[in-house]
């Protein structure tokens, strides 16, 4: 949640603006440090959907603290990857790869939820963030989680609530969300892209 005064969404939406320009020039590398940071502002968000996803909070920030980590010792995105493909440890629980997998759905999801927001009207978030959840996670999740998630679906704040809670009006939230939707969008690419020409899946 944030505090007095808090930008949330503009600290979210300016980090992915400047990984967003890095992304798309393909000019230098992507490096795990200013990647994780930016993910680690969208925590934030997660913090603010209410006690039933503060397990879904949990998770993220702790494989978003693992990226954080990692990025000590490891420069670029790239080299994250093929570290763990050349100890062939892609695909095992806890690895620098698998947990960046699970940030960059957690990047997608809130851009589709921001996506749904902003074409929704009214004040609820149970069919923006329920549509979201649906399309990015619940495909990867076994049935206990998807029922645990549907039932956190009800104790979701309002709209209001949620822009009151990250100091935001109507107007500036919906221009910090367009920004971290056309933002993001770049980013989740480059990210599956690294999959894909390492061809390590990104379906698992
Ligand atoms: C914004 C609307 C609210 C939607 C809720 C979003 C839920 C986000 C993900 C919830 C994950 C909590 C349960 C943990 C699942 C893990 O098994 C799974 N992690 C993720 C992020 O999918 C896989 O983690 P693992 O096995 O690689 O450690």
């Amino acid at each position: 949640m944030a505090g007095d005064g808090e930008k949330p969404l503009r600290r979210i939406s300016e980090a992915f603006e400047g990984l967003a320009e890095t992304a798309r020039s393909k000019a230098t590398p992507m490096e795990v440090a200013p990647l994780s940071l930016a993910c680690s502002h969208v925590s934030v968000l997660f913090g603010c959907l209410g006690f039933a996803f503060k397990f879904a909070e949990m998770d993220y920030v702790a494989k978003v603290n693992d990226l954080l980590e990692a990025s000590k010792s490891i420069s670029t995105v790239q080299s994250l990857l093929d570290l763990d493909a050349q100890q062939n440890r892609v695909r095992e629980a806890g690895s620098h790869t698998r947990n960046l997998l699970r940030v960059k759905r957690g990047l997608d999801m809130v851009k589709v939820l921001f996506e749904q927001i902003l074409s929704t009207e009214g004040n609820s978030l149970k069919d923006p963030a329920s549509f979201a959840y649906a399309k990015v996670f619940a495909p990867h999740h076994g049935w206990a989680v998807r029922k645990a998630v549907a039932a956190g679906m009800y104790a979701l704040p309002t709209k209001a609530q949620l822009l009151k809670k990250l100091n935001e009006d109507e107007a500036s939230a919906k221009s910090h969300m367009q920004k971290y939707i056309s933002a993001s969008a770049p980013v989740i690419v480059y990210i599956e892209e690294l999959f894909h020409t390492r061809e390590l899946g990104i379906d698992w």
